[in-house]
């Protein structure tokens, strides 16, 4: 369907740094959150330079999370940064499980 093609392109374009090494962009944008479908991590993976109020075609996928730099995340179960909230702490790898997993849709710096 074009219309998820296209979401997928535009959360892509926008939010996916695969070209730049981690390094870098972390030293860019003070910080990175890459999402992950699996728990380990890997599989197909989002990976966020600033909030994003919708995570568009990842929306209920994530199964686990590695953050670069210095910033720390909340990530939440619902759009527009609702629903239940998560703390992810910068420098951290870890798992969604319960609720969390396959549950996030927007994700923002935390201050
Ligand atoms: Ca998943």
């Amino acid at each position: 369907m074009s219309h998820i093609n296209n979401q997928t392109k535009d959360l892509y374009s926008i939010e996916f740094v695969q070209d730049l090494d981690e390094e870098a962009s972390a030293t860019i944008s003070g910080g990175l959150l890459f999402l992950f479908d699996k728990p380990n991590p890997q599989g197909d993976q989002a990976v966020l330079a600033s909030s994003a109020p919708n995570l568009e075609s990842f929306n209920n996928k994530a199964s686990s999370y590695r953050i670069t730099g210095n910033k720390n995340w909340y990530v939440y179960t619902g759009k527009n940064y609702t629903g239940t909230r998560y703390f992810l702490k910068a420098g951290t790898t870890g798992r969604f499980t319960g609720n969390a997993n396959n549950n996030i849709e927007s994700a923002s710096f935390a201050y």
